[in-house]
């Protein structure tokens, strides 16, 4: 079954907030805020709802920048849709939560070692103002133990969603 989850990236233009992952899928890496769509929610009120969850801020004016499709070899049953946006324009300050702890990274100081290792395919893309559509084929599920390796993928640039 194919799982939906948003992405947000708060970006000002020369640096993005991310926040590093403290429990669960993700845990231990830098990412954008986001989570699983609830059935009785769109899209982007799941990205919104996720956003103030995860560090406290209202976003508005999103914009969708990339769909991202991942499939995981030894784990044929977990199939992800991520919706990401991206946005300029928030309220509030970043707090640190049970999730996430925040913080702003210039945008040549991005620590992709520390991030999902399809990100280095689509961010700098992104963040550089185009529109992704992304497959991502993983060997395996990430666990804390296991460094999940991208064997294929797949990227293609849409004028808009
Ligand atoms: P929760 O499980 O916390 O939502 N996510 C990924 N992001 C990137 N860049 N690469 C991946 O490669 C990802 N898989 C999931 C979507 C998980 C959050 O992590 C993102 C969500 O924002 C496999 O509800």
């Amino acid at each position: 079954m194919k799982k939906l989850l948003t992405l947000v990236l708060i970006d000002t233009g020369s640096s993005l907030l991310l926040g590093m992952k403290k429990r669960g899928f993700g845990e231990g890496r830098w990412n954008g805020f986001g989570g699983k769509v609830e059935a009785n929610e769109t899209i982007l009120e799941a990205a919104k709802r996720e956003v103030e969850e995860e560090v406290g801020i209202q976003v508005s004016d999103l914009v969708q920048v990339a769909t991202l499709t991942f499939s995981f070899r030894l784990d044929e049953s977990r199939v992800l849709e991520v919706h990401v946006f991206k946005t300029t324009s928030f309220s509030g300050q970043p707090v640190e939560t049970e999730e996430m702890k925040p913080q702003w990274f210039l945008y040549d100081e991005i620590p992709y070692d520390e991030m999902w290792p399809d990100d280095r395919f689509w961010l700098p893309q992104v963040l550089a103002g185009a529109k992704i559509i992304g497959s991502f084929q993983f060997d395996a599920p990430a666990s804390p133990s296991h460094q999940a390796k991208i064997e294929t993928h797949h990227l293609e640039e849409v004028v808009s969603f």
